[in-house]
């Protein structure tokens, strides 16, 4: 379906040390993308559905594993993880999902063709905030897509830095295959394994400040760390897709409705991932 009949202007786009950058390292980092009142209003937003003041399925409002566990007891957003898919549900995370300043760069490695498949606003409270294993994204999403790769977008909300557990990547590790995941025993959100055989010392922690965004490469690995500081380490994080790519099997097409998939900019296509989601979707009503 043709969406839009005009080329959409680019402001953003990469610039040709940028793409070098790109297809040597796998990732990309902006800094200054979002001003601190932009991303205050992202981080409002987060607090009114934590806070029950915004309709939002409660699904998808995952507490921090220890809390999640009854290890520890915090309320409010010091109990928090996540939510997640908020585009879908909250008009300011889907004008951000689609904002030209995330998706002009993408346009340079996705084509024009773009869809949102999943995003989420991540809480690392004080002290209790939990890090990630390493992991490559397409380990998950090749489950759904056939693709050469998706493109992850990090954007700071609160300074990221080594003691409160900011990304760590491994450079060129986008050319890598896909690695073996593995389970990980213990109290963490359980919602990511450990890919098999990574080294700790090749990472690399790309520490930022609140506004910047990080681009990175599906096969890209990264983690991140515990939160050991008495800071929050905020984000926000949304994955992107190129509208030519196929489902994976019929059955990632028809559990979509879990994994809403949003269309960005550009075209769909019929034989492609078409079944797209453009305004926010209601709330059941048992939420
Ligand atoms: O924000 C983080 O700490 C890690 C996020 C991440 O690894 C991901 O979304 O794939």
């Amino acid at each position: 379906m043709r969406t839009e009949s005009v080329q959409q202007e680019r402001r953003f786009g990469l610039r040709a040390a940028e793409l070098a950058h790109w297809n040597e390292n796998g990732y990309l980092v902006r800094l200054n993308v979002f001003s601190a009142e932009e991303n205050d209003v992202l981080r409002q937003v987060a607090e009114d559905v934590v806070d029950g003041k915004r309709p939002y399925p409660s699904t998808n409002v995952n507490q921090n594993a220890l809390v999640r566990d009854g290890n520890i007891e915090e309320q409010g957003i010091h109990a928090m993880h996540k939510i997640h898919h908020p585009s879908c549900y909250c008009p300011e995370f889907l004008s951000r999902v689609r904002d030209p300043r995330l998706t002009d760069p993408l346009v340079d490695i996705l084509g024009p063709d773009i869809l949102g498949i999943n995003n989420l606003f991540i809480w690392k409270a004080p002290k209790i905030g939990l890090g990630f294993p390493w992991h490559q994204d397409k380990f998950y999403f090749r489950n759904r897509f056939n693709t050469e790769t998706t493109v992850g977008t990090w954007t700071a909300i609160d300074p990221a830095d080594r003691g409160n557990g900011c990304l760590y990547v491994i450079p060129g590790s986008h050319k890598w295959d896909i690695l073996q995941h593995d389970d990980l025993e213990g109290s963490q959100q359980q919602e990511f394994k450990l890919a098999r055989g990574v080294r700790d010392e090749d990472g690399f922690a790309v520490e930022v400040p609140p506004g910047a965004v990080i681009w990175f490469h599906s096969h890209l690995l990264h983690k991140s760390t515990d939160n050991h500081s008495l800071r929050f380490r905020r984000c926000y994080v949304s994955h992107y897709l190129s509208a030519k790519a196929e489902w994976a099997h019929p059955a990632a097409m028809n559990g979509r409705r879990g994994q809403p998939v949003v269309w960005i900019r550009g075209e769909t296509f019929p034989d492609k991932v078409h079944e797209v989601e453009r305004e926010i979707l209601p709330v059941p009503e048992s939420d």
